[in-house]
């Protein structure tokens, strides 16, 4: 039986595209039920519309209290009997009460070799340090940002000449390959 797994999104969703199209392979031991997004403009929800998969804008505006909006955001996935959670580009910090329900069972991609270049910035950052090497990271999600035990890493070259948006269109197609497999990783298991 293949995994249930829901992505939540901020934004373009280019991780989520991955994670649909290779969920498509026959032998993929995971299947995408469920897209949340925080922002109702979000490219992301096209995506999922394109592809027929369920998706819910859950605003945090809405809600008073950050453990409120996870709260709703746990109850939806509880609904679909969502089984693993895959952030991808999802920008809203989760409480650690959310952390505690899916310890073990979600996952985050970050566009750097961490633990170096923590944070929002990880692109910009790499390139200002200098680093001739950079590239992405899937990691399980733990109470502290950016830290939890590394699933699988990517390496991406710096090249002479690059600026941010070079740099993270090629962070994204590795992040692009790396992010399907790790997940296939998690759901073998
Ligand atoms: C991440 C971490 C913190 C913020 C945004 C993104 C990276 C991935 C992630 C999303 N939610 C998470 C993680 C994580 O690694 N660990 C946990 N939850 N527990 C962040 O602080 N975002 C701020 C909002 C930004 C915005 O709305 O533009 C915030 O205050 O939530
Ligand atoms: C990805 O590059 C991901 O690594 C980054 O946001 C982008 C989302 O793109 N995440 C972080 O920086 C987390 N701190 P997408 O919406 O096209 O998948």
């Amino acid at each position: 039986m293949k995994r249930r797994v829901a992505v939540l999104i901020s934004g373009n969703g280019s991780n989520l595209q991955a994670l649909i199209d290779a969920a498509k392979e026959e032998n993929y031991p995971a299947q995408i039920v469920l897209v949340i997004s925080n922002k109702p403009q979000a490219y992301g929800l096209k995506r999922a519309a394109t592809a027929h998969i369920p998706a819910l804008v859950i605003e945090h505006g809405a809600y008073a209290t950050r453990e409120e909006f996870d709260r709703a955001v746990h109850a939806a996935l509880m609904d679909a009997h969502v089984e693993i959670l895959c952030l991808a580009g999802f920008m809203r910090l989760l409480s650690p009460w959310f952390v505690a329900q899916w310890q073990g069972r979600m996952l985050n991609i970050h566009p750097s070799l961490l633990p170096a270049f923590k944070g929002a910035h990880a692109v910009r950052d790499a390139l200002a340090a200098g680093v001739t090497k950079t590239g992405c990271t899937v990691h399980v999600v733990t109470e502290a940002v950016d830290a939890g035990p590394v699933v699988a890493q990517a390496e991406v070259a710096v090249l002479p000449g690059d600026t941010e948006e070079s740099l993270k269109l090629r962070i994204h197609e590795a992040e692009h390959r790396l992010y399907p497999a790790a997940l296939k990783v998690l759901a073998g298991r």
